[in-house]
Formats: C-alpha cells, structure tokens, sequence
C-alpha cells in the first residue's frame, strides 16, 4: 500500500516554474527523461512491451522490492502500443468482487501517482456514467452498484433526472429510440493524461536502475528444460531468469515463442478525438446499447470510443463505417454536438479473453510470466498490473490480488464472467 503522504518514489528532475520558463524563452532543450544504455548480456527480469503494464512493472520491481536488474524491450517506442492508443477512462465499477477490488486498488494507485512518481499525470476524477437504456441493463446496473458498495466502491444507480443534472447536454426526453431509463453513477471514476503515465513510470523505473530498450523486437524465447532461458532480440541474445509477456495485441503470438498457448482473440478498437471546445462535460459518459463513451479532456477536446471491430484482425487503421456509427450514436445522445468536427482517429488492439478478464502469473514454463488478455481494461489495470506482477517475480508466489486470473483457469472451467461490466458491448 502506498501510504498517503509518504514519498516512496524517487525524486528525479525537479522542474520548477523558473525552468519552464529559462526552456520556453531560450529554447534550451529539455534533459532526456529516461536513458538509452548497451544492452547486457543478461538480465534478471527481462520485460517484453514498453507500455504501462510493462514499466509499472520494472517500476514497482525496484521501488518495492529493489530488484533493479531489469530490462524492459519494446519493438517500437515506450507506450506506442495500447497504452498510446487507448481513451484513458479509470474506473472501478466492475461485475465481479475479484475485479472490483483489483482495478480498485489500480484507482487507487492512479490517484497517488502524480506525487508516487513526480510528474503531473493530470488525474481528473470526473465522475463515470453507464446509462442504462433497457430494463436488461437497468438490472446489470443494480447488481453492478451492489457488487461494489460490498467492496467499498462508490456505485449506485440514478435516474434520468440526476444523469440530466451530471451532463446537461444529454437528451433524456423519451423521443431517442434508446431513451436513457438510468444509470450506473461512479464518482471515483474519470480520466487521466496516458502519455504522461508512461513518460511517469518509465522515468522513475530509469532513475531507479532499470534498462528501457526501445525498437528492440523480441523474435524468440529460449526455454529448455520445462524452463525459461532468455530471450533473441533485434540487438541481441539476452540471458534472463524471468521473462515476463507485458505486450498487448502481440500476447498469443509472443506466447508462442515460448511454447505457451493463450485463448485470446485480437480485435482493434477505434477511438477519435474532436476540435477543442470550452469546457461544458464534467462527467465520462458511456451507453453500452449505443456503443460509445464521451469524454473531455483538460484540452477541450472530445474524446470518443466504441466497441471492438467486427473481425478479428492487427489492423490499426482507422475506418468510414467506424466514424459514421460513432457519429450517429453520439448524435443520439448529445445532439448539440452537431457541429462538432473530428481531429483524429486511431485504433488499438485488444486481446480478447473469453471471460473478459486478464490472464496474469506464472505460466508451465518455469520463469516465463504472463500480463496480458486485457481485452478493452488495459490502460487502466496498468499500476495494479505492475505492482502485482512485482511481487510474484520478487517472492516467486502469486499475489492474492490477481489469484483468480491464471491461465490455469480455462482448464479448470473456472471462468470470472466480466463481461457484464464492458464499457460498450462486444
Ligand atoms: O472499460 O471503461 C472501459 C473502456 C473505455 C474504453 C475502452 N474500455
């Protein structure tokens, strides 16, 4: 636990007011956040993906356990992946006990990471509404609400009236042909800037010791004898006792290189983003009946999202058909943004499990770890992830926390069935 007020974290590269402004006037170049090193030979840990599950991991590695002998490679640049290409909503307002109180614990962590870390991740805790647009999901909401009063999250069902009052944009007359019957109300809930996260994590892994190897692809894992050897790299063959799997939409086939098989599926997930405007959305907003989620960044800017493409695929280009949906359903909720123009789409990938929830801890091969599955939950798991992940490396036992989401579990037909809390359907 991250005791209030206690400044575990490390301290690296105060910026003062007066430093701003000596860089803005003279154009002075900025110190470089994190450090480029040779790689070793080997590593203790050797960390596959540069996003946040990743560097939380090599974070919480030496700050907890004081493991710094860590590498963390990425095929591309640090949060590139589906920590670049997310809507950067938290939440903990889940189905199930076991992910309430896992991304419970991640809110938690996000909320302190800004004084953790040192650095403005620009946490906004606006608030998070699930509008509930049939009798169906109405009761999803009520069962939702009492899952997580029971773990002490913050959680209840409102009426039209009080989503009226939280988003005063919203048409909650009855002429919609979904009209809005209620909501799932989330106070603890909102948004946070993603790059920051990761410039934030992997900043104070750098400080604290760890390696961060950008544009190295993994193209192998040596395993032999039931057990993990290291890993073949772009720049080099890696010795290493741990080798964790932190990627996502590349999981099943990085898995593969050690010989373990995982039931996902890869969908990309398309997301926009329009012109700033004045700020007038306190509150994210998701219908899973419309497939969307509305937010507003400190920017001005209108974040939206929808549910997962139709076909399985690794494409990350944006399509028409996405845009013109996006539009329509948006329009349904908030006419007024009519006139709104859109800057920007991109998509993600998201590595589906059957039950929506993470496939995390050991694996049959010995020392080869698993982060992955996380399907449209990554980016806000990512703190939790990395200091769960932390302590199964460090004690070689799996943390009571994340005990539920072995892969083990699809053997034994012990699915959790987090589903029913997707921001949008699938
Ligand atoms: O689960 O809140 C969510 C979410 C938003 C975007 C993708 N997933």
């Amino acid at each position: 636990m991250v005791e209030r007020g206690r400044r575990t974290g490390p301290r690296p590269g105060r910026y003062s007011a007066l430093s701003l402004l000596r860089h803005g006037v003279t154009g002075q170049a900025w110190p470089a956040a994190w450090r480029n090193h040779d790689m070793r030979r080997g590593y203790r840990v050797v960390i596959i993906g540069g996003g946040v599950h990743g560097l939380a991991t090599a974070y919480y590695l030496a700050r907890n356990h004081q493991i710094t002998d860590v590498a963390v490679l990425d095929k591309g640049y640090l949060g590139g992946g589906g920590s670049g290409r997310n809507t950067a909503i938290l939440r903990s307002n889940y189905l199930t006990p076991e992910g309430v109180r896992f991304y419970d614990r991640s809110l938690q962590l996000y909320r302190g990471l800004a004084a953790d870390l040192n650095f403005n991740v620009m946490f906004s805790r606006k608030g998070h509404l699930t509008l509930a647009h049939s009798d169906a999901s109405l009761r999803t909401m009520r069962w939702r609400a009492e899952v997580n009063k029971l773990s002490g999250v913050d959680s209840d069902v409102v009426g039209p009236a009080d989503v009226k009052r939280l988003v005063p944009h919203i048409d909650t007359s009855d002429r919609p042909r979904y009209p809005i019957l209620g909501a799932l109300y989330h106070p603890p809930g909102g948004i946070i800037r993603h790059d920051a996260v990761v410039w934030g994590y992997a900043r104070a892994a750098d400080h604290l010791g760890a390696h961060l190897h950008q544009h190295t692809e993994v193209t192998g894992i040596d395993v032999s004898g039931g057990r993990v050897r290291g890993v073949r790299t772009t720049n080099g063959d890696v010795a290493a006792d741990v080798v964790v799997n932190a990627t996502a939409g590349w999981a099943t086939l990085v898995a593969d290189m050690a010989g373990v098989r995982l039931p996902v599926q890869t969908f990309p997930l398309q997301a926009a983003v329009t012109e700033p405007v004045k700020p007038f959305l306190r509150t994210v907003v998701v219908s899973g009946t419309l497939h969307v989620y509305v937010s507003q960044t400190a920017r001005g800017e209108l974040v939206f999202g929808a549910s997962v493409d139709p076909f399985a695929s690794y494409s990350t280009q944006g399509s028409l058909e996405f845009t013109e949906g996006l539009a329509s359903h948006v329009l349904q909720l908030m006419p007024s943004l009519s006139s709104l123009r859109l800057l920007r789409q991109w998509a993600g990938l998201c590595d589906m499990t059957p039950d929506f929830a993470p496939i995390m801890g050991p694996t049959d091969v010995d020392g080869f770890l698993v982060d992955v599955g996380w399907g449209t939950y990554g980016f806000k798991a990512g703190p939790v992830s990395g200091e769960a992940m932390a302590e199964c490396i460090a004690t070689g036992r799996t943390p009571e926390i994340i005990s539920s989401f072995g892969l083990d579990r699809f053997a034994r037909g012990e699915l959790l069935g987090e589903k029913g809390a997707a921001a949008v359907g699938h």
